[in-house]
């Protein structure tokens, strides 16, 4: 310790600094080592209605490290026989159509009438860091104090095709957590409602008054997968139009083939704003249950959306697979190259990865019987 006084303030000065970067650079090292819990802590977790640990297994099933994936397979085994009970709605839309905001009023009508409510944002075109998703925390500030409400939006700007797997692990997982309803908004562009239309049970498309004839193409898409057609903001100037619109969209909805042969989808009117419409929508959602229920309907849809599951885990688990494969990172880089220059056709350059990497997946499950064989051919065939 120096002598004077001066000195010694320095030395205390730099000695408090030091310690607030090591305090500092040992907080960001453990926020980036991942904070796992055992399978039986998540599960019981889960079947307990805690959120914090709910919000934890959903971080493990969107997580894209391998060892994770792994986890999550064997949670999501655990939880599957206390799943299967709540009623999932799937609310699709353009950017701005006010999803969020009419989710946030529906919720809060849901938990007077004594549900509980998980929503689950979908947004394959945004990333965590910006955009409308943490805009959409915000949006829903009512339901996001609610006991009852569990709100999460899910950025998957990076993933390769595996937002359906995950946003159907985290319905899971909110049905194990006892949510009786579960919402899944997406926007309504692009692949991503394709995939959330197979997994709820009543999918519904949002629309703005008026709209627009440049989107009639993006509609028609939507249109065809949807139980319910919701024309938003039909509020003070844009009442007119919304009726307009309504007449429209219910004239359409005669030359369009139904999502289930035993419900005629149905057009309305609603202001998330001023609440306008919310009670007949929920009528109509409960409507639209009670038809799958009485015919059987219901049951096949689940049934269904397995099937699809299944076949989902396999092209995931499959591409997943290909990717990893240190054959395939090794050939890739190099072959994709020489494809861009006219060097090689692309299906030789395919027909080669897949055969490499169906070869290299075969003699590591039959070591034994392809060791002579190995020894007499090389395994790349340029
Ligand atoms: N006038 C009016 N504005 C609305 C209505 N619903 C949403 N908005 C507004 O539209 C904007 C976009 O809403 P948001 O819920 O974020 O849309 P999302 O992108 O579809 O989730 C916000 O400024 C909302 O306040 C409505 O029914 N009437
Ligand atoms: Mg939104």
């Amino acid at each position: 310790m120096p002598s004077t006084i001066r000195a010694r303030r320095l030395y205390l000065d730099q000695e408090q600094s030091l310690w607030m970067l090591r305090t500092i650079s040992l907080r960001n090292w453990r926020k980036n080592l991942p904070n796992r819990l055992s399978i039986q802590e998540y599960k019981q977790g889960v079947l307990n209605g805690e959120r914090s640990v709910l919000a934890r297994a959903i971080t493990l099933v969107e997580s894209q490290r391998s060892v994770d994936r792994k986890l999550a397979q064997t949670l999501i085994q655990s939880i599957v026989p206390h799943t299967g009970h709540s009623f999932r709605i799937g609310v699709s839309g353009l950017p701005g159509v006010g999803k969020s905001t009419l989710l946030d009023a529906l919720g809060m009508l849901l938990i007077d009438k004594g549900h509980s409510v998980a929503i689950l944002a979908v947004d394959p075109s945004s990333n965590m860091g910006g955009g409308s998703i943490l805009g959409d925390k915000t949006r829903m500030h009512r339901l996001s104090h609610e006991p009852n409400a569990y709100i999460r939006p899910s950025a998957s700007g990076s993933s390769l095709g595996g937002v359906a797997q995950k946003t159907r692990e985290s319905i899971l997982l909110c049905e194990a957590a006892g949510f009786d309803i579960i919402i899944v908004e997406t926007v309504g562009v692009g692949q991503s409602e394709v995939e959330v239309s197979n997994m709820v049970d009543c999918f519904l498309a949002l629309m703005l008054p008026g709209g627009g004839d440049e989107l009639q193409g993006i509609k028609k898409g939507v249109l065809e997968r949807a139980d319910i057609i919701v024309i938003n903001k039909a509020d003070e100037e844009r009442l007119m139009l919304a009726r307009g619109t309504l007449r429209e969209h219910r004239a359409a909805l005669h030359y369009l083939r139904p999502r289930h042969p035993t419900w005629k989808p149905v057009a309305m009117m609603t202001s998330a704003i001023t609440g306008m419409g919310l009670e007949e929508l929920w009528r109509t959602i409960q409507e639209h249950k009670q038809t799958l229920i009485s015919c059987g309907a219901l049951k096949e849809l689940r049934s269904e959306q397995q099937r699809l599951w299944m076949w989902r885990l396999i092209e995931d688990g499959l591409r997943d697979r290909f990717f990893e494969h240190p054959i395939i990172q090794n050939l890739l880089p190099r072959y994709e190259q020489e494809v861009q220059q006219g060097i090689r056709l692309p299906t030789q350059a395919s027909s080669l990865l897949l055969a490499s990497f169906f070869q290299e997946e075969h003699d590591h499950v039959y070591p034994q019987r392809i060791t002579n064989i190995k020894s007499n051919s090389s395994h790349e065939d340029r």
